[in-house]
């Protein structure tokens, strides 16, 4: 069995996620996401989510690609979270190209940067709800 791991906040999910998780999925059988709590967006990403943790939780495990979801509670988890979940790949939006180097050199994971879905974007929509 090939297993995926991917991160993020996926506040106000949008096709962009979707799209994400879905060439995620493709790369194995099983797709762990590591989900920002609310205290690291607030702490350590400086976003105040619009959906709780336990309600972006609830949308992502509604999601058919995606197989499990832990909480990302801070950066420095993921070589650990690799190794204990036994990933095959770490993948990413290309925003954080060459970000997560370092999870291939100190594991087994491969490491891909995927192309991000262009023009939606969670500022995106929030900008356009208050023209
Ligand atoms: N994404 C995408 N296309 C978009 C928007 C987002 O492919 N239009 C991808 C991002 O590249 C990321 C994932 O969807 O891989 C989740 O995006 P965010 O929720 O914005 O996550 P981010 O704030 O980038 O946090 O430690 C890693 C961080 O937790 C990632």
């Amino acid at each position: 069995m090939k297993r995926v791991i991917t991160y993020g906040t996926f506040d106000l999910l949008h096709y962009g996620h979707i799209n994400l998780l879905k060439r995620a999925k493709q790369y194995g059988d099983y797709l762990i996401v590591g989900l920002s709590t609310d205290e690291f967006n607030w702490n350590e990403k400086h976003k105040k989510t619009y959906f709780s943790y336990e309600k972006r939780k609830q949308l992502l495990e509604s999601i058919r690609y995606v197989d499990l979801v832990i909480p990302e509670e801070n950066w420095e988890q993921k070589v650990s979270d690799v190794n204990e979940f036994h990933v095959d790949y770490f993948v990413m939006g290309d925003d954080w190209t060459g970000k997560f180097d370092f999870v291939q050199e100190e594991s087994n994971a491969k490491v891909i940067y995927l192309p991000r879905t262009p023009e939606i974007s969670t500022t995106q929509i929030k900008n356009d709800l208050n023209r």
